[in-house]
């Protein structure tokens, strides 16, 4: 695999979850952080996930962000193949409202974490703010962006309730 300078990788297991997937991006792109999205079903395409997963060091990546619904394995198989640390974002399913997803990524056996966040848009939005938030350890410019970002959101907090 080639070598790439974007530092986050963000998987869904369907391009039904994009538009929940979406929000972790668009967060990266407000931080100015490069990312790349790629559909990787645990299920379906499970070889794909096996060369994406034991790939993505080498390919350049520092975290991997991975959003799925229902039978949600794919953050889970994803980090147990990668020393690169998974966000887990719990895309919420139409049967079980999500409640699925989250337990199929939140319990994972100790010796293989996954960041688990909370299910759905939230989750997603956060997951892309926590990839900066690593990044910027080693990054002083993110870790400005970040910091003015996080000025702006205590900013938009009116603290009276009047229009
Ligand atoms: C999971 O099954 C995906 O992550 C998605 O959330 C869910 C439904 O997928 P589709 O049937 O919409 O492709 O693998």
């Amino acid at each position: 695999m080639a070598t790439s300078a974007t530092p986050v990788a963000i998987i869904m297991g369907s391009r039904s979850d994009w538009p929940t997937m979406k929000l972790a991006a668009d967060k990266l792109d407000q931080l100015g952080v490069a990312w790349t999205a790629k559909v990787v079903s645990a299920h379906r395409t499970p070889q794909r996930l096996v060369e994406f997963s034991t790939g993505a060091k080498a390919a350049g990546f520092k975290v991997i962000i991975a959003g799925a619904g229902g039978a949600a394995h794919l953050p889970g198989m994803a980090a147990s193949m990668t020393e690169l640390p998974v966000l887990g974002v719990p895309v919420q399913s139409k049967a079980l409202k999500g409640m699925d997803s989250l337990l199929s990524i939140v319990q994972m056996p100790a010796g293989v974490p996954v960041a688990t966040l909370a299910i759905g848009e939230a989750g997603a939005a956060n997951a892309g703010i926590l990839a900066a938030q690593i990044l910027a350890l080693s990054d002083e410019a993110l870790a400005a962006r970040l910091a003015a970002f996080r000025a702006a959101l205590t900013d938009s907090v009116a603290e009276t309730v009047e229009d």
